[in-house]
């Protein structure tokens, strides 16, 4: 058998000029090990096999100094030259079966594995654990052959966990483009509760780090601590807090949410399309916010600061947009402030759909709201399975073919898999956080004929997510902001003096304004829209 290992921070040594520079490995590696790397490979696609015999046995007397495990990428070889615990093989070297008659049973094997069929295999052949990736694209390792995502390493760890003992049993550990900036949002979107990742796998956030023990402290701490945006134990069809929490107690929670907003004025950070500034900042104002309308990424450090919330809209993309909303979320999501993600159209043009791709690769979004078909493309993206099969049962329900289970099938789904807040707006919205699922009733024909009624419904979610942060509980904070929207524009549209789209924006504007305060007051009109 071999040895237990902790493969929680799992170092992977690189000696290019790029990476390592001018600093001497061997420092590097016991920097590492001090600052709380349990897990050690030695690699290096170029060097000599006797002149990698000398650094590796370096490595291994610092290693064995901390009791941690080396381990050496590839080379057979060089494992067996020197002793040490083992190697990690990729799918192009010597195949898992033929290293395990060399090294024996006392040798950890890892392999790497990119698709659930190379996992598969790996597992027959007898390996020791699974290196998950290409995670993200990083120019550590140019030639990698496919890019997961977080969600195709879901993929793979929910296939494991549903096959035999010895699948659902082998640890695994993810790599590529791993840094402490993502780290979190990848073990808390992954998260398979019968399977969750053993470690992470990291070269360059450690390597290249200005401070090798400083960050391996860092991302050793991050490693254990939930990512600033998890406010609750995370809701899964599992867990005893989602079983419980019932929907008298979020229905009784809305006066509150609604108040709360009111009382605290929370910033309704908007990167937003310019067909709708002025609009959205109407509706932020009504609502009890404070609006700041900011499309420059790089002040988003300074506004998350703020216990604001974000909204990044993708109305009027350009070029440049891209990067400050990257900028912005990473900022947002390092505070622990919540990100709506307004995917505008994100399925009618190449370039959007790229832009959508690349905004969830980028950071996490504490809500994704949309229309039927926007929210159809994002599970599409994100590769929410069975999609296809949900809108055929639908079909005969309107233009894009879901009725109303239809609808919550899609949203409970996408939401269970990006573990957070989805918003199908429609006729009745329909929201879930992956386990409890509402259809809010409400809104007025007229909010279809104005420009930013959609968009301006995500400066609203910004304002209600950041404004009861406090309460944890994002899905009841949704839902206020939702009845809230859709009781004024009720109210709007059956004004006297409303006779059409014109007359009814200022209308809608007074009514956030004035249902607000009923609602606070004791109006309980909102109660009959959620079910
Ligand atoms: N293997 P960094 S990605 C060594 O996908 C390696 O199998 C990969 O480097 C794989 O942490 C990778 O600097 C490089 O992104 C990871
Ligand atoms: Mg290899």
């Amino acid at each position: 058998m071999a040895p237990v290992v902790d493969y929680s921070l799992y170092l992977v040594t690189d000696s290019t000029a790029a990476i390592l520079g001018q600093r001497d490995l061997g420092y590097v590696v016991s920097e590492a090990i001090l600052g709380g790397v349990t897990l050690v490979q030695y690699r290096d696609k170029t060097i000599d096999s006797g002149a990698a015999i000398e650094v590796a046995k370096k490595l291994l007397s610092i290693c064995n100094e901390h009791g941690v495990p080396l381990l050496i990428n590839d080379r057979i070889d060089v494992a067996l030259a020197i002793d040490c615990a083992g190697v990690h093989i990729g799918q192009d070297d010597m195949d898992v079966v033929t290293a395990r008659k060399l090294l024996g049973p006392n040798k950890i094997i890892g392999v790497t594995a990119s698709s659930v069929e190379e996992a598969d295999k790996a597992v027959r052949g007898g390996a020791d654990y699974l290196g998950i990736g290409t995670i993200f694209a990083t120019p550590t390792k140019a030639n990698t052959k496919s890019i997961l995502g977080v969600h195709g390493l879901r993929d793979i760890l929910a296939h494991l966990s549903e096959q035999s003992e010895t699948h659902h049993h082998i640890p695994t550990v993810c790599i590529g483009g791993i840094n402490a900036s993502n780290l979190q949002r990848v073990l808390y979107q992954s998260f398979t509760p019968s399977k969750p990742l053993d470690g992470l796998a990291i070269v360059s956030a450690i390597v290249a780090a200005p401070d090798v023990r400083e960050s391996s402290r860092q991302l050793r701490r991050l490693i254990r601590t939930p990512p600033p945006w998890a406010l609750l134990p995370i809701p899964t069809e599992h867990s005893e807090w989602s079983k419980t929490a019932s929907t008298q107690a979020l229905l009784d929670s809305i006066p509150l949410a609604i108040r709360t907003v009111t009382e605290k004025k929370p910033i309704s950070h908007n990167m937003t399309n310019f067909v709708v500034q002025n609009f959205a900042a109407n509706v932020a104002l009504s609502t009890g916010a404070s609006p700041i309308m900011s499309t420059n990424g790089h002040e988003a450090p300074d506004l998350a600061a703020l216990a604001g919330g974000l909204v990044i809209n993708m109305g009027t993309a350009t070029p440049t947009s891209l990067e400050n909303w990257i900028l912005a979320v990473t900022a947002y999501n390092a505070a622990g402030a919540p990100v709506i993600l307004d995917p505008v159209g994100c399925g009618a043009t190449a370039p959007r759909r790229a832009t959508l791709r690349d905004l969830l690769a980028a950071g996490y979004y504490d809500v994704i709201k949309g229309n039927e078909s926007e929210i159809l493309t994002v599970a599409r993206v994100s590769g929410v399975a069975g999609i296809e099969a949900i809108q055929q049962h639908g079909v005969d329900s309107g233009a894009s073919g879901l009725d109303l289970d239809g609808k919550a099938e899609v949203v409970r789904r996408l939401a269970g898999r990006e573990r957070n807040v989805v918003v199908m707006t429609g006729v009745v919205d329909v929201v879930s956080d992956g386990v409890r699922t509402y259809a809010v009733s409400g809104g007025h024909e007229y909010l279809g004929m104005i420009t930013g009624s959609g968009c301006s419904l995500g400066t609203v979610l910004a304002a209600f997510l950041a404004g009861n942060r406090g309460t944890g509980d994002k899905l009841a904070a949704a839902v206020a902001g939702i009845a809230l929207f859709g009781v004024a524009a009720k109210r709007a549209g059956g004004r006297e003096e409303v006779r059409g789209p014109g007359t009814f924006v200022p209308a809608f504007l007074d009514e956030l304004f004035l249902a607000r305060k009923d609602i606070v007051a004791g109006d309980e009109v909102w109660k009959k829209m959620v079910d």
